[in-house]
C-alpha cells in the first residue's frame, strides 16, 4: 500500500502528492527496465525561432493519433509498452480518469532540467490532469503562480511518488525541474495525459 496523499494548499490549484505510490524495490526495477526498453532521444525544441537542444532526454508513447505538439514540434505516438500500459491502467482506477499518452522524461544527471511552463497545449483541453510519476534520483519540483511569481513552492519528488495536478492548476501556475548540483544521480518522470484531439 502507498503513503496517504496529501493535498498542496496553493490557490488556484488542486495537487495531490502520493509518496511510494510504487514500493522502492518495484520502482528501482521499473526504473532499469524504462532505462533500456523506451526510445530515449534528446529531442531539440524551437526558443525565439531558434532549435536547441533540450537538457535531458524525451519519448512519447500513446494510442494510436494522439499526436502532440509542443515548444514547436509535433510528435507522433509510439505504441504503449507493456510496463506503460500497466501503469496508465493503474492510473485510471485510481484516479477514475482516462489518460491515452505519456511523456516520458529521462534526467541523466543533475544539469538535465526542465524549464518553467505550463501543460496547457490546446489538444489537453481546458483543465488537464496530470498524472506524473518519478522513479530514481530525488529532484526538486518548482511551482510558481503565473500572476505573481513571488508565490511559489517546492517539492521534492521521491522514487515512486504520484504527482497529481488537476482543475485550474496549468491555467494559473507553470512547474518546472531545475538543475541541481547535488541531486546527480537519473531519474525518470512520466507525465501521463489525455489528448483530446485525436488526428
Ligand atoms: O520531471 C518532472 O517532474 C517534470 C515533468 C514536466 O514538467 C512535464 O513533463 O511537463
Amino acid at each position: 500500500m502507498f503513503d496517504e496523499p496529501a493535498a498542496l494548499h496553493l490557490p488556484d490549484a488542486h495537487v495531490i502528492y502520493t509518496p511510494h505510490w510504487i514500493s522502492p524495490q518495484d520502482a528501482a526495477a521499473l526504473s532499469g527496465t524504462l532505462r533500456r526498453t523506451l526510445h530515449w532521444q534528446q529531442q531539440p525544441v524551437r526558443i525565439f525561432g531558434k532549435l536547441v537542444m533540450q537538457p535531458r532526454l524525451t519519448a512519447w508513447y500513446g494510442d494510436a493519433g494522439a499526436a502532440y505538439t509542443y515548444s514547436g514540434l509535433r510528435h507522433e505516438p509510439l505504441p504503449f509498452t507493456p510496463e506503460l500500459q500497466q501503469l496508465r491502467l493503474r492510473l485510471e482506477s485510481h484516479t477514475g480518469q482516462r489518460f491515452n499518452s505519456v511523456l516520458c522524461n529521462l534526467y541523466r544527471n543533475g544539469t538535465d532540467s526542465m524549464g518553467w511552463h505550463s501543460d496547457n497545449e490546446p489538444e489537453l483541453g481546458p483543465d488537464p490532469v496530470i498524472a506524473s510519476i518519478s522513479l530514481g534520483q530525488t529532484r526538486r519540483f518548482v511551482l510558481r503562480h503565473k500572476n505573481n511569481h513571488s508565490l511559489k513552492h517546492t517539492l521534492p519528488l521521491e522514487t515512486g511518488s504520484l504527482l497529481l495536478m488537476h482543475g485550474l492548476t496549468q491555467q494559473h501556475w507553470q512547474h518546472g525541474l531545475p538543475r541541481s548540483l547535488t541531486a546527480n544521480g537519473e531519474r525518470i518522470n512520466l507525465t501521463f495525459r489525455l489528448i483530446h484531439t485525436i488526428t
